[in-house]
């Protein structure tokens, strides 16, 4: 079985592992599964063969087997039911791990995005300063509960699953804000992953492109 994932030519975060093959990369590299790289220029993205396979000519996409897929979380979710340990053998335990790995995507991601994009490319705009805050807040209010429902154990659905996988991608995005800090224990529970031997190597991985891509 050979798995194929795209990821940027040369990505914009300067290496920091913030763009989508990262947890895909994370969890491939968990579930011990070797893996080639195409790596797209911003031009071939939007091209008829990548859109063949990304609808929105985006990255990442992954390829196995005659199986073509896009959006990182169902990526992941692909490897966690196929391949390894990133889900819970037991169903309820599994469906709940499940429900974490969409709360990651579409409940506390979306106003980190939009603040990532206050901040990268509405800058100028007369209203910038109103919104921020307002987006601020926003994310404040998911990080209160997030951190609530987190208490004190580790991850968020027993052991390590693809749910922390996707959550401490998604809680890595504010890097740099400044809004993680007042949450130690998020902060507490990023490290954690981040600690972890298969982040590294993926990490490891994928600054090693960006490094490449600046000769
Ligand atoms: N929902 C899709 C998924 O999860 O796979 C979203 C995919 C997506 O947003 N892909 C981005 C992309 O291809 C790269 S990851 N963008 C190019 C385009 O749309 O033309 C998002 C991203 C980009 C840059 C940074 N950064 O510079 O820090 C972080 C994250």
């Amino acid at each position: 079985m050979t798995i194929t994932i795209t990821a940027f030519e040369s990505s914009p975060d300067g290496g920091r592992g913030l763009a989508r093959d990262m947890p895909v990369r994370w969890a491939l590299e968990e579930a011990g599964l070797p893996y080639e790289v195409r790596l797209v220029s911003f031009e071939a993205m939007k091209q008829p063969a990548h859109r063949a396979l990304q609808p929105f000519g985006q990255i990442p996409t992954y390829e196995e087997d005659g199986l073509s897929l896009f959006e990182s979380g169902a990526i992941v979710l692909h490897i966690a039911l196929n391949h390894g340990t990133l889900l819970p053998e037991e169903p309820k335990a599994r469906a709940r791990a499940t429900a974490w790995m969409f709360a990651a995507l579409s409940t506390v991601e979306p106003p980190i995005v939009e603040l990532e994009i206050a901040t990268y490319f509405e800058a100028d705009k007369s209203w910038n300063g109103e919104r921020t805050p307002m987006i601020e807040q926003r994310i404040r209010a998911r990080l209160d509960d997030l951190s609530a429902a987190l208490g004190e154990p580790e991850w968020l659905a027993g052991g390590f699953t693809a749910a922390d996988l996707l959550m401490v991608s998604v809680l890595r995005r504010l890097g740099g804000s400044g809004v993680l800090d007042a949450y130690p224990s998020l902060c507490a529970y990023v490290a954690r992953g981040e600690a972890r031997p298969a982040y590294e190597r993926a990490f490891a991985a994928q600054l090693a492109v960006f490094a490449a891509s600046q000769d």
